[in-house]
């Protein structure tokens, strides 16, 4: 039997369930390059240029392994531009039996197979280079109202004996060293320089072609640094284990000025696209953890995102797909303003995470959750547009990961499925976590008027706005009380400043 294996931009891990048992004599590879993936959200040049090189690489190996590869490049004559089109192509041509593909990463892909299996001999096995099975979360999520990670996550250190010690407790005493990581970080403190590739043939015929088909997208495609092979991933691994992963706890929540990288890993991009096995990582965390005496708050920390945060987002992802595209809990409508393509803003927070996102298609964490995030919250930033704007600018961005994230956890759009409150904040978490405000043309002192920090006026905006939905949720009880005790003078302030801001935007 001839058998059609294809492995998508985001598959590209050898052991993965598409290839087990291939025949290297009978059966064709398929991986393509094609505009409709490209196109149906502007994705970030870099992003575009980072799947490409890594898909021809991993091709390449699998040649030199001894598979028949059919790789489609973007520009290639024949290439007719989608998925299905391409498969349909590929099995009329080669005169296949049987089409294997490992389950996507994307509900929209995965309507696209399922149509294509109605005329084709199709079969879309599940995807094995996750922790936690899709049935198994299932099972897990059963009867329950509301999923919290933290409770996810202590199943999954338990199931792979991760910092478990003899009596089946967590090491150390306790599941979650979270509290620990919190320190603001001094601009003096050494800091390692992130993980650069030198750019090879492959690479740069790439970076040719997206310079070429995608100049009109979001983005700066220079320099290029990523890795795009496995032995390169694992290279940026190891140097973010050598030179950061014992600050990665203590810094975590951290933003400087200029510094888009810190103490984070930047494997994101890697585990998401197959170079990387996340349990090996985890693994690897543990195992430095007892011979290289890592702190206990940067280790957790570190293996809590991976098996905890990413399993826990891709459950409910596909737990709750495809309504949790359109979910809107909070009716939130808003265009999002120019700068965010731009960085244009008066505002040095948004300004700084936006230009980093624009350089590099990466932005850690706190970014994204506490700058950008909160601010498309409190203004209520058009649900659709903002996970839009998301999945484009990314480069580790599916949406598997992206619309959890997006949706559940700085939206609140789930209703609190995701999170048990909305992550809004004013300016002084800012503040205290980085030295934006220092370079600010508005004043984090001030809380309402035309000099005032804009998160000041429009946390508490938010809180009003929302007060029906949000007043009786026990964790925002206290917040409700200080709110209810202002007088009415300022909460008019609030809502004056509140409305000029929405209108100019800057
Ligand atoms: P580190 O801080 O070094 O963390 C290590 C790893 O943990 C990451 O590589 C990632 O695989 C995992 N991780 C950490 N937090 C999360 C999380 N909340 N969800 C899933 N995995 C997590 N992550 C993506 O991979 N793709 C996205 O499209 C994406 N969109 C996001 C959108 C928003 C609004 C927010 C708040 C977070 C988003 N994240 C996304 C999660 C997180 O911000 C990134 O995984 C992280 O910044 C990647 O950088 P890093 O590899 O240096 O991570
Ligand atoms: C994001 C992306 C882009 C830009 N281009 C391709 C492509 O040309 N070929 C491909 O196989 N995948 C691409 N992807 C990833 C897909 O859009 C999608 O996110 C994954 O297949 C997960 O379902
Ligand atoms: Fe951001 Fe406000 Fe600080 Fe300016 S003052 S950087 S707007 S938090």
């Amino acid at each position: 039997m001839k058998t059609l294996r294809i492995i998508l931009a985001d598959q590209l891990s050898e052991n993965i369930s598409s290839l087990h048992n291939a025949d290297k004599n009978n059966d064709v590879i398929l991986m393509m390059e094609v505009k409709a993936e490209t196109k149906y959200v502007k994705h970030h040049k870099k992003k575009i240029a980072f799947l490409f090189s890594a898909m021809r690489h991993f091709a390449l190996n699998l040649e030199q392994n001894g598979f028949n590869v059919r790789y489609i490049k973007l520009d290639d004559v024949n290439n007719t531009g989608s998925f299905e089109t391409e498969i349909n192509r590929a099995v009329k041509q080669l005169g296949i039996d049987k089409v294997v593909i490992t389950s996507p990463g994307e509900y929209r892909v995965l309507q696209i197979l399922k149509n294509l299996s109605t005329t084709i001999n199709l079969e879309i096995l599940e995807d094995n280079r996750f922790l936690c099975s899709l049935d198994e979360f299932n099972n897990y999520a059963e009867d329950k109202k509301n999923l919290r990670m933290e409770f996810f996550y202590r199943i999954m250190r338990r199931k792979y004996n991760i910092l478990i010690d003899e009596n089946n407790q967590p090491v150390g005493g306790k599941w979650n060293y979270d509290s620990e990581n919190r320190k603001k970080l001094e601009d003096s403190l050494f800091m390692p320089q992130p993980y650069k590739q030198t750019v090879d043939n492959i690479t740069t015929e790439v970076l040719e072609l997206v310079e070429n088909n995608f100049a009109d997208h979001f983005g700066d495609l220079h320099p290029f640094n990523f890795a795009v092979t496995r032995k390169d991933a694992l290279a940026c691994l190891d140097k973010f284990f050598a030179e950061r992963f014992e600050l990665f706890g203590d810094y975590q929540d951290a933003m400087l000025e200029g510094n888009a990288w810190m103490y984070h890993s930047h494997i994101s991009f890697y585990l998401n696209c197959g170079l990387l096995d996340p349990l090996e990582v985890v693994k690897k965390a543990e195992e430095l953890y007892y011979t290289k005496n890592i702190p206990l708050n940067s280790v957790e920390g570190f293996i809590r995102q991976i098996i905890g945060w990413r399993e826990y987002v891709r459950g409910i992802y596909w737990l709750k797909m495809p309504e949790f595209e359109t979910d809107n809990f909070l009716n939130a409508n808003l265009d999002l303003p120019e700068f965010f393509w731009t960085g244009d803003s008066k505002m040095n927070c948004m300004k700084q995470c936006i230009t980093e996102t624009k350089e590099n298609a990466y932005a850690h964490h706190i970014q994204r959750l506490m700058v950008i995030g909160n601010f498309s919250l409190i203004t209520g930033l058009s649900v659709e547009q903002v996970n839009e704007w998301y999945l484009a600018v990314y480069a580790d961005a599916y949406q598997w990961v992206e619309l959890p994230n997006v949706s559940g956890m700085i939206l609140f759009a789930d209703g609190g499925y995701l999170g048990s409150k909305p992550y809004a904040a004013g300016g002084a978490y800012i503040n205290k976590m980085s030295n934006y405000c220092d370079n600010c043309k508005y004043n984090i002192k001030e809380k309402t008027g035309n000099n005032a920090c804009p998160f000041n006026y429009l946390y508490w905006n938010f809180l009003i706005k929302h007060q029906d939905k949000f007043e009786k949720n026990p964790r925002m009880a206290m917040i409700y009380r200080t709110l209810n005790k202002m007088d009415a003078e300022k909460i008019t302030q609030i809502k004056d400043s509140s409305k000029k801001f929405l209108v100019k935007f800057e």
